[in-house]
């Protein structure tokens, strides 16, 4: 465990972390850690050199952590197209840890961990926790998925390391869920927040109250939600909802998470360091106003992020926040600024969609993907506008086809989806750019 944080038998203090150390203080420990990744980032790994000498920097350029915005930016195709180790500055030998995430198209992409970098994610995730109230003596229902997601072995870690119990009970069979979170007493929750709400309907209908259960804390993330559904989770569960954010490509959960003032969350930027750019035109916006995060990782060893473009849409929060930690605010994140959009805590891109779906034979290239929320759960349905020849075929043609594009979809996107077979010409045509998606979910229900 990195020491930047007391860990006791009693517990986790936060209070010496370095949640709450001077700024000038955090400058500097930023300006020593981005030198050194710096240097790490362009003597080992080539597309970092090749994009640093076009821009004519060089890594004694970089000083403080002001020159970070000398330095290129990072894009997800750039993790794509070098797939599957191109971005790794670490031998294999010393990497202890694989995660996938989805791409755009076809391949996913896969990140890092050396020994460092896995303490550097539990170091995270015992503040996250900290931040949240959760502490030794807490037992976790840990249901973020386990597995290449980061999501269920991110939190795993984190909670043992700050002497709470973990179930690692991971996502799914929700009546299973509610029996544990009964009979074990389970005082915290991880998982997305809509499948918190579909828990919380399947109780009802069982008639458990979740409310007189010992169960008091939420920490959710992996996807967009809203201040109208923490309300409905608040008042309908009795816990208290906190949001938390990261991703894959930086670490996994834990790259920022909010305190018990629920007004914006913390960035660990002693790690990640955060910027808020117009995505534009790419300069810097002034805080409080929206713009596209970039993050920085500034002690990642396996695989360094330069100034990678999240592409997620939020604001650095200006002032201090109450709670007294110094590390910098951002606002919850609600939308991107592509056209990735998430179910059931999967990340999904349209790009991916159509490249499963025109590989089988039989599809014409007009699609619609519909997106509903049913009963807290997300359900997503596939139209698709099929060949004249197949529609009128037999019925059983119809069902074979509909089989494989299932079978296709579940194969690409790791998701069970519902797909429906359309005649030609159904599907509206745009004069512009098709739209694509059509999310029906609302967030404020
Ligand atoms: O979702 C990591 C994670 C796991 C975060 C568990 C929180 C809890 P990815 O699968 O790589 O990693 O997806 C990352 O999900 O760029 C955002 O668009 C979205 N996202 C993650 N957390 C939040 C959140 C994990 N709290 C992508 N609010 C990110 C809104 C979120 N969007």
């Amino acid at each position: 465990m990195i020491q930047t944080c007391e860990q006791t038998a009693a517990g986790f203090h936060p209070a010496s972390a370095p949640d709450y150390i001077p700024l000038p203080r955090m400058r500097e420990l930023q300006s020593s850690r981005l030198r050194k990744i710096v240097e790490r980032a362009y003597s080992r790994v080539e597309l970092y050199r090749t994009r640093m000498d076009e821009r004519g920097v060089r890594p004694e350029d970089i000083q403080s952590i002001d020159d970070i915005t000398r330095l290129p930016f990072t894009y997800k195709a750039d993790l794509r197209n070098t797939y599957p180790f191109g971005m790794f500055a670490s031998p294999m030998s010393d990497v202890v840890r694989l995660h996938v995430s989805s791409g755009t198209t076809g391949k996913p992409i896969v990140v890092a961990y050396t020994r460092e970098d896995v303490d550097v994610w539990t170091n995270v995730m015992v503040r996250s926790f900290a931040a949240c109230g959760i502490n030794h003596g807490d037992i976790i229902q840990n249901a973020y998925g386990y597995g290449l997601f980061t999501g269920g072995l991110g939190a795993h870690y984190g909670g043992e390391a700050i002497g709470a119990t973990v179930i690692p009970i991971s996502g799914g069979n929700t009546d299973r869920q509610i029996m544990i979170m009964k009979d074990f007493g389970v005082t915290a929750i991880c998982c997305t927040p809509s499948y918190f709400t579909h828990l919380m309907d399947r109780a009802m209908e069982l008639g458990v109250d979740l409310r007189a259960l010992p169960i008091r804390v939420g920490v959710f993330g992996a996807e967009p939600w809203s201040e109208s559904m923490r309300r409905c989770i608040e008042t309908g569960a009795g816990i208290k909802a906190f949001d938390i954010y990261g991703l894959s490509e930086i670490i996994g959960p834990g790259v920022a998470i909010e305190c018990p003032m629920h007004n914006g969350l913390h960035v660990f930027e002693d790690y990640f360091y955060p910027e808020v750019i117009d995505p534009v035109t790419e300069e810097p916006v002034p805080d409080g106003e929206e713009g596209e995060l970039v993050l920085t990782t500034l002690s990642k060893t396996a695989m360094p992020m330069i100034r990678y473009r999240t592409r997620d849409i939020t604001a650095m929060i200006p002032g201090e926040c109450p709670c007294g930690r110094t590390i910098r605010r951002i606002h919850r994140v609600g939308r991107r600024s592509d056209d990735m959009f998430i179910v059931r805590g999967i990340n999904v891109f349209p790009s991916q969609i159509e490249a499963a779906l025109l590989a089988v034979e039989g599809t014409l290239p007009h699609y619609q993907i519909i997106l509903t929320r049913e009963k807290g759960l997300d359900e997503m349905e596939v139209q698709i506008e099929v060949t004249p020849e197949v529609f009128s075929d037999r019925i059983g043609a119809l069902e074979e086809l509909n089989r494989k594009l299932v079978h296709a979809l579940d194969r690409t996107l790791g998701l069970r989806v519902r797909v429906r077979l359309v005649k030609p010409n159904t599907i509206a045509r745009s004069e512009g750019k098709a739209k694509r998606v059509i999310d029906r979910r609302n967030l404020d229900e």
